[in-house]
């Protein structure tokens, strides 16, 4: 693929994860696809940070309930890079709402819901360069070289 580009994703994973259990089997999921883990933290978002975080659904009837869900406990904040992944990632997780989402995806495998649907993954460039400058701190990034990608992509991929 000549015009692959190499992205970061932001991924969060929802307070429904931590509650679940699934922290750990996700995580793997992304480990085994060859993407690059460049951060990764627990924290609690807050109300402020949720406004900017989804802007465009502010005004929507379920902000409330969607800001109530996100801060009603801890949740885990993740950096992933690799070729195209804002896409990849989003492919790994699945559809929005759980009970539509593809068997074999994260929300296909572990949802049922609509809104505690286990995961977040930024969904463009754009967004991906947001939630980052939200979420992390410079020195919370590690820029690093991982050796897998010598058998994860091929020598044209690398270049
Ligand atoms: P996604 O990009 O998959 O996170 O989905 P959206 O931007 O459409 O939605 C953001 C979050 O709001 C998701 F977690 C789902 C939630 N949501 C609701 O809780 N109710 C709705 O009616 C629509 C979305």
């Amino acid at each position: 693929m000549a015009n692959a580009q190499l992205q970061k994703s932001v991924v969060l994973l929802k307070p429904d994860a931590l509650q679940r259990g699934l922290v750990g089997n996700i995580i793997s999921r992304f480990e085994k696809k060859g993407l690059k883990l460049m951060a990764l933290k627990m924290m609690y978002l807050n109300q402020e940070m949720l406004e900017k975080w989804y802007e465009h659904h502010k005004e929507k009837p379920f902000f409330a309930d969607l800001t109530s869900f996100m801060t009603s406990g801890p949740i885990v904040a993740m950096l992933w890079e690799g070729l195209e992944c804002i896409a990849a990632v989003r492919k790994l997780c699945g559809v929005t709402t759980g009970y539509e989402a593809e068997a074999g995806s994260i929300r296909g495998d572990f949802s049922m819901s609509q809104q505690h649907n286990v995961i977040h993954a930024s969904d463009s460039p754009e967004t991906a360069k947001k939630e980052q400058e939200l979420i992390f701190d410079k020195d919370e990034v590690f820029d690093y070289d991982k050796g897998e990608y010598l058998w994860v992509y091929s020598l044209e991929e690398r270049n």
